[in-house]
C-alpha cells in the first residue's frame, strides 16, 4: 500500500489535467454564443430542425458506452443518447431537487442537451424555451392552442384518455415513442400527458415577479422551485409530473430552459454580484421529501458534493453520469454567457 503522501501526490497529478480537460472540452464547443429563443419565435424550418435533432438523439447509439454495468442498469437498458439523459436525471434525482444546486444543475443539463444535439446530430440552432408566462396570458383557458403543442410544428398534443398520468400521446412527432428508463417501471412505456391549465397558471407573471424580487439566492431559488417550476410539470401532466422520470418528455428541456432564463434575469438584476451568490441546503428537508416522494441521500453527500458542509457553494460538483460530458462545478455555470453555458436568452 502506498504511503499517504504518495497517494496525495498522485491525486494531485490526476486532478490538474482533469480540470484542464473540462475547460478545453467546453471552450472547443463554444465557438459562437447560442441565441436561445422562445419556441413561438422560431420559424417553421427552425422548429422542424430542432425536432429532427431531438429524434436523432433517440436513434443515436449511446456515447462512451463501453461500461456494461452503466448500459444495463437498475433503471433499464440504455439504448440511445436520449436514454443517457433520462438515466442521469434519475440517478441524480435525490441530490438535485429541493437543494441549492437545483438551478445550476438543470442549467448545465440543458446545456449538455443543447451541445449533444449540435455535436451528435448536427443541430444548427440554439436551445429553445417554452414561454410559459406568455402562454398563460395568450392562451388562458385554452393552453392547447399554443404553437408549442402543434401536431406538425410542435411537440404534439395531450394524452388520449381521461386518466391523469396514464394517457399516451398519440399525435405529433413523439407519438408512440417507447421510453426505456424509469425509476419504478421496469418495462418500456409510452410518453404520457394530461394537461392542466390551473397548474400552468403557476407560471403567471405575478408568481415569477415574486421570485424575481428576492434579494438573495437562498430565498430566490426555493421560490423558483415552487410555482414557476411546478407550472410546466403540472401543466403538461402525465410523465412530466414524475419528479425524476420527467425528462422522458421532450417538453422537459424547453420547460427548464425557460426556468433557467428566469434565473438568469434574476442574476442580471444585480450583476455581477449574483455571479457568486450561491447557497441553499445540500440535502432535502424532511417536508420536501414527502412532497416529492424522493429519498434522502446519506451523509456521504457532504464529501461527494465538494462542499465543506451542508450548504451549497460555488465548489459544488454537478454530475453528468456516464461521461456524457465532463462534471463541472456550480461556479463554472454561474455565467450564462461564459465558456461552459455559452448562451444568451432572447426575450
Ligand atoms: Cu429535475
Amino acid at each position: 500500500m502506498a504511503p499517504l503522501s504518495a497517494k496525495v501526490a498522485l491525486l494531485g497529478l490526476l486532478a490538474a489535467p482533469h480540470v484542464a480537460a473540462a475547460s478545453d472540452y467546453w471552450s472547443e464547443r463554444c465557438t459562437t454564443i447560442n441565441q436561445r429563443k422562445s419556441w413561438a419565435a422560431l420559424t417553421d424550418d427552425e422548429k422542424s430542425e430542432y425536432i429532427r435533432a431531438e429524434k436523432c438523439l433517440m436513434e443515436s447509439d449511446p456515447i462512451n458506452d463501453n461500461d456494461s454495468s452503466y448500459i444495463n442498469n437498475e433503471y433499464g437498458k440504455i439504448q440511445n443518447i436520449w436514454d443517457q439523459f433520462h438515466y442521469t436525471h434519475i440517478v441524480e434525482g435525490n441530490y438535485i431537487h429541493y437543494t441549492g444546486q437545483f438551478l445550476p444543475w438543470h442549467r448545465y443539463y440543458v446545456r449538455v442537451h443543447e451541445m449533444l444535439l449540435q455535436t451528435q446530430c448536427n443541430y444548427t440552432g440554439a436551445h429553445p424555451y417554452w414561454d410559459e408566462t406568455g402562454d398563460t396570458e395568450s392562451y388562458q383557458g385554452h393552453m392547447g392552442d399554443s404553437p408549442i403543442w402543434d401536431a406538425t410544428t410542435g411537440f404534439g398534443g395531450n394524452g388520449t384518455g381521461t386518466d391523469r398520468g396514464s394517457d399516451c400521446v398519440a399525435t405529433g412527432p413523439f407519438a408512440n415513442i417507447s421510453l426505456h428508463m424509469s425509476s419504478h417501471n421496469k418495462t418500456d412505456y409510452c410518453l404520457t400527458r394530461a394537461w392542466s391549465q390551473s397548474d400552468l397558471n403557476g407560471a403567471n407573471s405575478s408568481n415569477v415577479q415574486e421570485c424575481f424580487d428576492y434579494a438573495n439566492y437562498t430565498d430566490a431559488w426555493s421560490c423558483y422551485n415552487g410555482h414557476p417550476h411546478a407550472a410546466g410539470h403540472g401543466g403538461t401532466g402525465g410523465l412530466m409530473l414524475d419528479p425524476v422520470d420527467s425528462p422522458g418528455d421532450p417538453m422537459f428541456f424547453l420547460h427548464h430552459a425557460w426556468l433557467d432564463m428566469e434565473y438568469w434575469k434574476w442574476q442580471l438584476a444585480d450583476y455581477p454580484a449574483r455571479l457568486t451568490d450561491m447557497g441553499g441546503n445540500n440535502v432535502m428537508a424532511e417536508e420536501s421529501l414527502e412532497i416529492a416522494g424522493l429519498s434522502q441521500v446519506g451523509d456521504d453527500v457532504l464529501d461527494y458534493d465538494g462542499d465543506p458542509g451542508n450548504t451549497t457553494t460555488l465548489n459544488h460538483n454537478l454530475y453528468m453520469r456516464g461521461n456524457m460530458a465532463p462534471n463541472v462545478t456550480v461556479g463554472d455555470v454561474m455565467e450564462l454567457n461564459g465558456t461552459v453555458i455559452c448562451a444568451e436568452y432572447i426575450y
